[in-house]
């Protein structure tokens, strides 16, 4: 992994629900994730956070069941950018979310450095719904779709026209919660997909072996982590949390063979809020898993 780190913070609460979640970024730095990363030797530099404005916009026909669309693409392109000239300048990406609408840039960025890059999707949920199949209009339901070329065309053309992935390319797990759409998209597909299922026959340490080989033929890999792949126990501060998740140690040991393996080449970690939060819990998992996943525990 590289030594040098960009931390850039989005602070994006307007695809989903509940509000809260645009602190997340203060509250994953006040857990210190800057002197912890530095105390492993990194340097990191902090470009703080991206505007989220809010521009109520009309909506036209095929906006319908994309809340907040207008301000959900205008931040993607935004993001994307930024994430873009991290990597050129040959720095780490870390971004702080926000919800997870905020991958849609952060994969758009990202994925023009690379010929094929893969996704570890680390969440409760799919995120691979459209405005037709989405129960509830959120954006951060749909992220992983859009990157897949699936869902309204200038969500699909942030950054770049098209696709910025495969479904070879995407791995997820931990999910539980999976709405009917999702679930035809990824049989249709064949997408590798490590249900909460699949995690406890296997146990984690086999699902992480089995993504990082899935992966192989990737050139890149960006992690997206979704604060709620966690347990609600171990990560309460979450927006749609679903009983029956992965542990703070399982993510731990997720995060050390990620770092083991050397194969991450960008990170978000979303969907901490702090106002759904027990005492900044969420956030400190958040900072804990961090440091995990640039190599704390191997030095
Ligand atoms: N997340 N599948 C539900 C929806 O509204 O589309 C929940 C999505 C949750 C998204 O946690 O990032
Ligand atoms: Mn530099
Ligand atoms: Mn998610
Ligand atoms: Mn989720």
């Amino acid at each position: 992994m590289k030594q040098k780190i960009t931390m850039l913070g989005v602070p994006m609460d307007l695809g989903q629900s509940r509000r809260g979640v645009d602190m997340g970024p203060s509250a994953i730095r006040y857990a210190g994730i800057v002197e912890r990363l530095r105390k492993s030797g990194y340097e990191i530099e902090d470009a703080g956070n991206i505007e989220v404005s809010k521009s109520p916009g009309v909506k036209t026909p095929e906006e319908e069941n994309l809340t907040n669309f207008a301000e959900v693409r205008d931040t993607s392109e935004k993001l994307a950018g930024r994430v873009s000239n991290i990597l050129s300048n040959a720095h780490f990406p870390l971004i702080l979310g926000g919800d997870h609408s905020i991958a849609i840039g952060s994969i758009a960025g990202a994925s023009a450095h690379f010929e094929k890059m893969g996704v570890i999707w680390y969440d409760a949920h799919g995120d691979l719904n459209t405005a037709e199949t989405s129960p509830s209009g959120n954006i951060h339901g749909m992220p992983l779709a859009v990157s897949l070329g699936r869902g309204h065309e200038s969500l699909v053309n942030t950054y770049k026209a098209g696709a910025k992935i495969q479904p070879d390319q995407v791995v997820i797990i931990g999910a539980r919660d999976l709405d009917a759409g999702e679930k035809s998209y990824i049989s249709e597909t064949g997408m590798l997909v490590f249900t909460m299922h699949e995690v406890d026959r296997l146990g984690l340490a086999e699902v992480m072996n089995r993504t990082i080989q899935h992966l192989k033929h990737c050139d890149g890999v960006h992690l997206s982590l979704d604060l709620d792949g966690l347990d609600p126990h171990d990560a309460p501060g979450v927006g749609t949390p679903v009983p029956g998740g992965m542990s703070y140690r399982e993510s731990h040991l997720a995060m050390e063979i990620l770092a083991e393996a050397d194969i991450i080449t960008s990170a978000e970690f979303v969907e901490v809020n702090p106002i759904l939060d027990e005492r900044n819990k969420t956030a400190e998992a958040a900072v804990a898993l961090m440091g995990s996943l640039f190599g704390e525990k191997l030095k």
